[in-house]
């Protein structure tokens, strides 16, 4: 099952940035410190490749400050990107912000030649936040759920220093199987647009593997952590939803209450601080994701020139000769295999 999500309100965003950009002078790219690689929108980069741009890794509160040093110094390693991580009880981001974008764009500044700044991200990301608490003000609406921004909107930070955010935005196909369901653990995709069961399964399996021991500690199995390793997903969910008592009439686990609270405990990082992706990871996903998808268009190309070849070889002059020959060979009257006219 793929997790795709691209309402009409992000067609729209679409459209608005690619207008937008012209015009801008850095783009800040917000990035969800738990799923820097699948939180990286790749139709953003489309867009906005070729601007100066600062990725910003946001509730690194949230997330395993081991793999945030490592997903610092990949994005750092990298020439033309500069990576910093932030979270939203900073209380003054706007030094090192501002900071940021003038290394990034030094011929900027000045009522003459004000600072230009997009920030754009996917949904839930914290963007809005972000730009709040760098203006120190309420000007942008947020909240804790995927799309709350609709529109795109300007906040001026100082005379010579704007910022646009932006609505947040996923892209039409997310080939990275992988980066659906991390995305909607974080809570970037809309409600109806995917199962919180699967979803829940899948987190629990990358917990099972890299952070065993916050789930022992937050759901008290009385499982050691090769334990919880080798137990199936379907056992661990049920196993977390009886301790936690999502039990129905009967005895029986409410999966689906024991999804959300799997959901909601992860979110809220009350089983700990995770990170869902490394660099490396999330470099293995994607290459699976870009063969899988070169696959299906193959399939379909295939497809598509099927369908325009005609189902039976064009009749040609020397075809009906050969067809009346072996009509008479087979002792059938002339006439049946239709020779073509002779021309007068
Ligand atoms: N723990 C934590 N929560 C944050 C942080 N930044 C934002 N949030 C919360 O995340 C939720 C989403 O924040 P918004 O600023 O509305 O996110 P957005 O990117 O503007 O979302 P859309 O407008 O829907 O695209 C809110 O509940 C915020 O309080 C952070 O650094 N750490
Ligand atoms: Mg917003």
């Amino acid at each position: 099952m793929a997790i795709q999500w691209f309402p009409g309100h992000m067609h729209l965003t679409r459209q608005a940035i690619m207008e937008r950009v012209k015009e801008i002078d850095v783009v800040i790219e917000v990035l969800d410190a738990r799923l820097p690689g699948s939180s990286a929108n790749p139709l953003l980069q489309e867009m906005t490749g070729h601007k100066p741009r600062l990725k910003i890794l946001n509730k690194q509160d949230l997330a395993d400050a081991a793999q945030t040093r490592a997903w610092l110094d990949w994005y750092n390693a990298q020439s033309e990107t500069r990576a910093i991580a932030l979270d939203a009880s900073e209380p003054a981001p706007t030094k090192r912000l501002i900071e940021q974008c003038k290394l990034l764009a030094p011929s900027r500044g000045g009522m003459a030649k004000p600072m230009r700044v997009l920030i754009c991200g996917v949904p839930n990301v914290g963007k809005s936040t972000l730009i709040n608490s760098m203006s120190g003000k309420s000007q942008a609406k947020t909240g804790n759920e995927a799309g709350v921004t609709k529109l795109e909107q300007r906040i001026v930070l100082a005379d010579d220093f704007y910022l646009w955010d932006t609505p947040g935005m996923l892209w039409p196909r997310i080939i990275v199987e992988k980066s659906g369901f991390n995305l909607a653990a974080s809570g970037a995709v809309g409600r109806n647009a995917y199962d919180e069961e699967l979803v829940a399964l899948e987190l629990l399996l990358y917990l099972q593997k890299h952070y065993a021991a916050m789930l022992e500690q937050r759901y008290k199995l009385g499982l050691g952590d090769a334990e919880i390793a080798a137990l199936h997903d379907d056992e661990l969910l049920a196993l977390i939803g009886k301790k936690r008592g999502a039990v129905m009439s009967g005895g029986r686990v409410n999966l689906q209450k024991a999804a959300e609270l799997v959901l909601t405990d992860f979110r809220d990082a009350t089983i700990g601080r995770i990170t869902l992706e490394t660099p490396a990871e999330f470099e293995a996903w994607l290459a699976e994701g870009r063969l899988k998808d070169a696959e299906r268009q193959a399939k379909k190309d295939a497809r598509a020139a099927q369908r325009k070849r005609p189902s039976r070889p064009p009749r040609t002059e020397e075809g009906a000769v050969a067809r009346a020959g072996q009509a008479r060979a087979a002792g059938r009257p002339q006439a049946a295999a239709k020779a073509p006219k002779k021309p007068r």
